[in-house]
């Protein structure tokens, strides 16, 4: 297939770049970190979303070496805004693990060498994990998500709220946040979504863990996550996703 040809040489050739999506505070939006989104920019389509190419790189293994590529890129990426500004320095970067990468015998080393080259202090990386990669084989999940933790790296589930992972999973599972997913948020105060984001605020709170909520695009929504009392937001409401001038130039430097 032709994706596929062309995304083994997309690393390569330099075509994949990181961006960046603020994430904030609910009550204050002050700025707490980013999520690294990877792009393709490919040379005659432009642009290419994730949601094309990462499903393909997920089933040829492609995605190890991106996802290697996005971690590294993220953590020096971080490094370098936190010595911008000594404001900086509680800054944390969130980064997307997919399954395959999970289950590779060599995540939990590779980290730690990007940890150690980059200069990144692990309390600033998080790593996105949604249920169903943590589900896939829970013993060996709980075995590397505890190589991850013993490093001082948080974890974080992403997609909350979609997958099938029962309660006593997650209270079994050395993890630190839950990410509610966006369809609970979209849906505003319509139907169930109220309850729902109250539900997941709770449960996170009662087993001890940080929530965020992503997708938030307007003040309704905005208000509900304070109702519920959830602490973090992202969303095109606070920013999109920007490269790294633009989040430089936007949230960086006028810390
Ligand atoms: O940024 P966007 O909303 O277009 O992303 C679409 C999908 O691609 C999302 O599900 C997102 O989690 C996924 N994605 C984006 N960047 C990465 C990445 O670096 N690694 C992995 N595994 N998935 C990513
Ligand atoms: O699966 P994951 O949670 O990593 O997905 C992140 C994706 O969500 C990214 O592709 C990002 O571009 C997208 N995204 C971020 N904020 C919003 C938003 O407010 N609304 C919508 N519809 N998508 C968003
Ligand atoms: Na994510
Ligand atoms: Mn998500």
């Amino acid at each position: 297939n032709e994706l596929e040809r062309e995304l083994r040489d997309a690393v390569f050739n330099e075509e994949l770049a990181v961006y960046y999506q603020p994430i904030v505070s609910v009550r204050e939006a002050a700025l707490l970190g980013f999520e690294a989104l990877v792009r393709w920019n490919h040379p005659t389509q432009g642009l290419i979303s994730p949601a094309e190419f990462i499903p393909v790189a997920e089933e040829t293994g492609q995605i190890v070496d991106i996802g290697e590529y996005v971690l590294k890129e993220a953590c020096r990426q971080m490094v370098k805004w936190q010595k911008l500004s000594t404001n900086n320095g509680h800054l944390t970067i969130s980064v997307n693990v997919s399954a395959k990468q999970f289950q590779s015998s060599r995540l939990v080393k590779f980290v730690e060498e990007v940890l150690d080259e980059t200069g990144l202090a692990p309390e600033s990386l998080k790593l996105e994990l949604t249920e169903s990669t943590l589900m896939r084989n829970a013993r060996t999940s709980i075995r590397t998500m505890q190589g991850l933790k013993d490093m001082g790296i948080r974890i974080v589930v992403d997609d909350f709220g979609t997958g099938y992972s029962s309660l006593s999973y997650i209270q079994r599972f050395p993890i630190d946040g839950l990410k509610i997913d966006r369809s609970f948020i979209s849906g505003g105060a319509q139907k169930e979504n109220p309850k729902i984001v109250q539900t997941i605020v709770a449960l996170a709170k009662s087993i001890g863990v940080e929530v965020v909520a992503e997708g938030v695009e307007e003040q309704v929504q905005l208000e509900l996550l304070k109702a519920a009392n959830c602490e973090s937001a992202q969303g095109f409401m606070f920013s999109k996703p920007l490269d790294e001038k633009e989040i430089t130039r936007q949230f960086i430097m006028d810390l």
